[in-house]
C-alpha cells in the first residue's frame, strides 16, 4: 500500500505554434541572423542531444554525473536536506538521470520532501512519473509542465515549504552572460530566505578540450544544429536545403564563450510560409552560446543577484562545479 502523490500541473500556453513561428521569423529577419537554441529540442533533437551526451568528447554530463553519484551526501548536507520538510524543484528536469541519485538517497534516509520536476515537455514529465513510480515508489512527486518561472509560481502557490532549486547540466551556459544575470535576478525574486539554489556551471579550461566537445569528429553537434532547420521545414512549411549550410564552432578563451553558427554555403532564398529570407554566400546564422565560467565569476554572479555563494562541489578533474547559493 503505497501512499504516493503523483499529479501533474500544466501550463496554459507552453506549446504555442504561433510563438515558435513568430520567434523564428523575427530572429532570421534580424541583423545579424540568429536562431534560438531552446528550439533544438524536438523529437529528433532530443535523440541527438542524448547522442551528444554519450560522445567521448562531451565531458559535461560525465563530470556532473560524477558529482551526483560520488558526492550525494555532500550535496544533501549542502542543501540542508535534513532540515526537512522542503520542496525539491528541478528546473528543466529532463530524464532526471543525475538528480535521481539524490532522490534515491533522500528517500532511503526517510527525508520528508516533495520532488517537483519542471519541464517544458509534458511527455518527459509522464515518462518520469511512470519510471519513478517503479524505481522510487516512496517518492512524493508533483510534475510541473511549463516554463520555469510560471511553474515556480505554481510551486509556491501549492506549497509554502522551503524550496531547494536544482538547475543542472550547465544550462545557464546557454544564456549570454547578461541574460544569465537577469535570470538569476528573476529567480531570486521568486525565492525566500532559507531557500537554496544548486546550479551547475561548466568551467573555463584547456580551450582544445572545450572546442572538441562542441566540434566532435562524428558531426553529431553539426546535425544537432542543422536539425533546427529541418524542424522549421517540418513545422513552418519552409524549404531550407540542409546541404547548403554548414556548422561552424568557435571558442573564445578570454570571454569563455563557445558559440555555434550555421554558415550559408551560397547565395540563396529560403521560404518560410510566404516570407522570403535572403542569405548571402558565407552569411552566418548565430545558433547557440555555451558560456564557460571561472569559479570566482560564479560567486560574483551570486552576490550581484542577491544570493550568498556557499560552496562549489566539483568533479575530480575540476572541470565542472555545482555551486550552492543561499538566499
Ligand atoms: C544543454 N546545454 C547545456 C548543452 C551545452 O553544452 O551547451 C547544449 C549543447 N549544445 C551543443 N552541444 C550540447
Amino acid at each position: 500500500d503505497q501512499n504516493i502523490s503523483m499529479e501533474t500541473i500544466s501550463c496554459t500556453d507552453c506549446d504555442s505554434h504561433q510563438k515558435f513561428e513568430n520567434e523564428i521569423v523575427a530572429s532570421l529577419k534580424a541583423h545579424p541572423k540568429h536562431l534560438l537554441s531552446k528550439y533544438f529540442y524536438d523529437q529528433k533533437g532530443d535523440v541527438l542531444f542524448q547522442q551528444i551526451m554519450n560522445m567521448p568528447e562531451y565531458y559535461l554530463t560525465d563530470c556532473e554525473m560524477e558529482i551526483f553519484t560520488k558526492k550525494t551526501e555532500e550535496i544533501a548536507h549542502a542543501v540542508k536536506a535534513f532540515d526537512a520538510p522542503f520542496d525539491l524543484v528541478e528546473l528543466g528536469a529532463g530524464d532526471a538521470t543525475k538528480s535521481s541519485h539524490l532522490l534515491k538517497y533522500l528517500v532511503t534516509k526517510n527525508v520528508d520532501f516533495t520532488y517537483m520536476p519542471i519541464d517544458i515537455s509534458g511527455n518527459i514529465i509522464s515518462v518520469l512519473k511512470e519510471r519513478f513510480s517503479r524505481e522510487i515508489p516512496d517518492l512524493d512527486l508533483v510534475g510541473l509542465n511549463g516554463e520555469y518561472f510560471e511553474m515556480l509560481d505554481k510551486a509556491n502557490s501549492i506549497s509554502s515549504r522551503r524550496k531547494v532549486i536544482l538547475f543542472l547540466g550547465g544550462n545557464i551556459g546557454n544564456m549570454e552572460v547578461e541574460e544569465a544575470h537577469q535570470f538569476c535576478h528573476e529567480l531570486r525574486k521568486k525565492l525566500n530566505p532559507g531557500d537554496i539554489l544548486l546550479i551547475g556551471f561548466d568551467l573555463k579550461k584547456d580551450p582544445d578540450i572545450i572546442l572538441s566537445a562542441y566540434n566532435d569528429k562524428a558531426g553529431i553537434t553539426a546535425s544537432f544544429n542543422l536539425n533546427l532547420l529541418e524542424r522549421i521545414n517540418n513545422e513552418l512549411d519552409a524549404n531550407f536545403d540542409i546541404g547548403k549550410f554548414k556548422h561552424y564552432q568557435t571558442y573564445d578563451p578570454l570571454a569563455g564563450a563557445c558559440r555555434s553558427y550555421l554558415i550559408s554555403l551560397e547565395k540563396q532564398n529560403v521560404m518560410i510560409g510566404n516570407q522570403v529570407i535572403h542569405f548571402s554566400e558565407n552569411e552566418a546564422v548565430y545558433m547557440e552560446i555555451s558560456q564557460k565560467y571561472a569559479p570566482e565569476e560564479t560567486d560574483k554572479m551570486a552576490l550581484q543577484n542577491g544570493f550568498k555563494p556557499v560552496k562549489h562541489i566539483s568533479d575530480t578533474k575540476g572541470w565542472f562545479i555545482d555551486a550552492i547559493w543561499k538566499v
